[in-house]
């Protein structure tokens, strides 16, 4: 809906009125429309102001109108009408002006913005391009080099820096609606001045002297980044379109590409993951407790027990979020590391965000009773079950009653550790993701005993702390890493039967991963996994050459890695790795002749003769089996929904965002396609279990593959049935 008002006897104030972020949804629009013709047909109104009510001018095209059958006015008539209004328009930007938003003002004849305002076109984020006239008006207002940067980023930016690139016209710290009526009044007011100056569609575009050579900079920068993406290919070709057509054929330009893109998959995907991303902030436990009814409690002093890497990272986060922080480490060499590695770390990033460093935020501490008066201690030591027991039994002791007690584990047992406190209810698990003050995933796992407010609360404070957080239950490897394991296991089996790392990491990042699975286990150090499996009794010391090697706890096993490990090669940090490294610490991974000796050598000894395989046989059975897994885990309740998994990939393990998810990834193939798969390479390796598909897999299949949105309610019912 919008609201026509009239103010100060001849301005036409026109309200838009959808909340929460006054989306531009059909109803919008024609009331856009309507009352737009209105005040231009009233003699009364010699100009017009149009805000947002609730301090918030636009969120853009009403996204949930994308999946159904859209109705209602088309957006790029209704902005051409406001521009060739005859009477000065003026947009009275406060709280948002985002994609349609932005090219709702941009049609307008004057742009006044609250200082506190953001603006963008992040239509790129959402698998599009701006196509109400934002890739053709734009440019024409800032230039092709800003504008190319705003349209394929979809960075918002602040009223300060949107004045200065001449977005916006005047900024404001008073009340913007007030600024803009009295702009208006003076507007209406002023003789000729036409206001054909103003109708940005009629400027021409400033033309770079060396165009040809930005765009193609600008279009190979785009590529390798985009992992696959079309949508940011398609706003290159868009601008360039305004720089180099006419507007009537730019506008042209902008519809076909906008067309090509609104149909394809990776737009689905990627609006999928925008409301998947806000659907796991309404978490639920099967109990039934749930964000809802669950309140959190305030977290004014925090603590991190142990110091390494997470530990570090943990302690940035938490002093940048405004946090008072007790950071403990008993290892004195340690500790003094650790000061200056974090002091080091927040002074970038305030120098990067131009405010101070949270430096006076944290304590620092050799002695654990200094966490006695903390409101939520992170654990974050070594992944070692005795040694974190440990400290959750001196941590229950110290810790004033009521404190929550965290766990940054990456898989190890959550109730286990709450079985070691007196108060076991207030024990959740925040599983943070290196580097800890970067990365946006957080894993919150709640125990059978963790409560409701201890999960709320963990929830909250990882929101506070910017991050994407998730509640999933608790099992070996919660859900990211549990999912991992097959996906790592198919990648080491497929090593065995002929293929390279080289060869199964292209064929994953041409998949759209940022780094295949041998670079990223290289990177992540080959030891950590190593250390894990020497715990659940994986590795046999002498016997990972011998004829059993290949078969563990009675099912298939590559000791592979293990080999590599008793080699000292464990990755990056020793210069070798999966691949080899022209220093310790080098991140360029060339291809290593030993490493593909090794393998054949490998193969020998144990009677595997090497196949040709493809990049299809790689996709299909690492991300299948990795897909079986996240059924299973739907399957145990662990996750809650599709959603949770996929926005877990999407932000943990750089799962390109325009394939949404694995689980939404598995929809899109077609569950038919996923289990036909599975089956064939379950009977091609009977002795993988992973193969084997989930009876969730078979139960969707059977009921007619349900779009991903619906699986929910399959899940719920087989559940109600157990
Ligand atoms: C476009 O404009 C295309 C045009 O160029 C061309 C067309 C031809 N529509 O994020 P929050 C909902 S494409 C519908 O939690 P925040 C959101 O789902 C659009 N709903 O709050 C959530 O609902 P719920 C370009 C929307 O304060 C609620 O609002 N625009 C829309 O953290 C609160 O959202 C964009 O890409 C929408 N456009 O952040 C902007 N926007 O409570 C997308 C939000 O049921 N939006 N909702 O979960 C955002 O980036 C953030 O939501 C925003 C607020 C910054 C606005």
């Amino acid at each position: 809906m919008a609201q026509f008002t009239r103010v100060s006897g001849s301005v036409g104030l026109i309200t838009l009125q959808n909340p929460p972020v006054n989306a531009l949804s059909a109803a919008v629009r024609q009331g856009i429309i309507d009352t737009v013709q209105r005040s231009l047909s009233d003699p009364k109104v010699k100009s017009v102001v149009i805000c947002g009510q609730n301090g918030i001018f636009c969120g853009g095209a009403d996204i949930k109108e994308f999946g159904s059958d859209m109705r209602g006015p088309p957006l790029v008539p209704m902005i051409h009408t406001i521009e060739a209004a005859h009477k000065p328009v003026v947009a009275a930007i406060e709280g948002i002006a985002l994609g349609g938003g932005l090219e709702l003002a941009l049609g307008c004849h004057y742009r006044i913005a609250h200082s506190k305002a953001r603006l963008g076109l992040p239509e790129v984020t959402l698998g599009l391009l701006p196509a109400a006239g934002g890739s053709q008006r734009l440019p024409r207002l800032i230039g092709v080099p800003a504008a190319l940067n705003l349209i394929t980023t979809g960075r918002h930016v602040t009223a300060a820096e949107a004045l200065q690139l001449g977005i916006v016209d005047v900024v404001t710290d008073h009340n913007t609606v007030d600024a803009a009526v009295k702009f208006a009044l003076s507007a209406a007011g002023e003789t000729g001045q036409p206001l054909d100056a103003r109708r940005i569609s009629t400027h021409p575009c400033p033309r770079p002297s060396d165009l040809d050579a930005l765009f193609e900079e600008v279009m190979h920068k785009v590529r390798q980044s985009a992992r696959g993406a079309i949508a940011p290919v398609a706003c290159v070709q868009a601008v360039r379109a305004a720089a180099t057509l006419p507007y009537t054929q730019g506008m042209e330009r902008e519809k076909e590409l906008m067309a090509t893109l609104f149909t394809s998959g990776q737009a689905r995907a990627l609006q999928y993951c925008f409301f998947s991303q806000r659907a796991v902030g309404r978490w639920s436990m099967p109990s039934g407790a749930c964000w809802d009814t669950s309140k959190p409690r305030p977290v004014h002093k925090a603590a991190v027990i142990g110091l390494g890497t997470m530990g570090r990272g943990i302690t940035v986060a938490l002093a940048q979020t405004g946090l008072s922080v007790v950071a403990v480490e008993t290892q004195e060499k340690q500790l003094v590391e650790a000061k200056q590695a974090v002091s080091g770390m927040l002074q970038r990033g305030a120098k990067r965000h131009g405010v101070a460093p949270a430096l006076d935020k944290i304590s620092y501490s050799q002695d654990i009773q200094a966490v006695a008066d903390v409101d939520l201690v992170i654990e974050a030591v070594f992944e070692d079950m005795a040694l974190k027991k440990k400290i959750f039994q001196q941590l229950s002791a110290v810790c004033k009653p009521g404190t929550f007690l965290c766990s940054n584990t990456s898989g190890l047992d959550v109730d286990h550790l709450a079985s070691q406190t007196r108060n076991p209810e207030l024990v959740v698990g925040m599983h943070f993701f290196a580097p800890a003050h970067v990365m946006k995933l957080l894993e919150v796992v709640y125990g059978p005993r963790s409560s409701p407010q201890a999960v709320a609360t963990a929830m909250q404070l990882g929101k506070k702390m910017g991050k994407v957080s998730v509640a999933v239950g608790n099992c070996r490897g919660f859900v990211g890493n549990r999912m991992l394991k097959p996906y790592m296991e198919q990648a080491l089996f497929l090593l065995e039967e002929g293929a390279t790392p080289e060869l199964v990491d292209r064929a994953l990042e041409e998949f759209g991963f940022a780094m295949g699975v041998f670079r990223m286990s290289d990177l992540s150090g080959l030891d950590v996994g190593w250390r894990v499996r020497k715990a659940d009794g994986l590795v046999e010391p002498g016997t990972a050459s011998g004829q059993s090697a290949r078969i563990r706890q009675g099912r298939r096993y590559s000791p592979l890695g293990d080999l590599l490990c008793e080699q000292g090669r464990f990755g990056q940090k020793t210069g070798r790795g999966w691949y080899q490294y022209d220093k310790p610490g080098s991140r360029v991974a060339r291809a290593d002749p030993w490493l593909h000796g090794f393998l054949e050598e490998y193969r020998a000894r144990h009677g595997l003769v090497a196949r040709q395989i493809h990049h299809q046989e790689v996709l299909e059975r690492c991300l299948y089996a990795l897909i079986n897994e996240g059924f299973r885990i739907l399957e145990d309740g662990i996750a809650a929904g599709p959603e949770d998994i996929d926005t877990i990939y999407v932000f943990g393990y750089s799962w390109p965002r325009h394939r949404g998810g694995p689980m939404f990834y598995a929809a899109m193939v077609g569950l038919p396609k996923v289990l036909e798969r599975l089956e064939h390479y379950h009977q091609a390796h009977p002795d993988v279990p992973y193969l084997q598909p989930c009876g969730l897999l078979r139960r969707l299949v059977a009921s007619g593959s349900p779009p991903v949105q619906r699986w929910r309610e399959v899940i719920k019912k087989l559940h109600s049935h157990l």
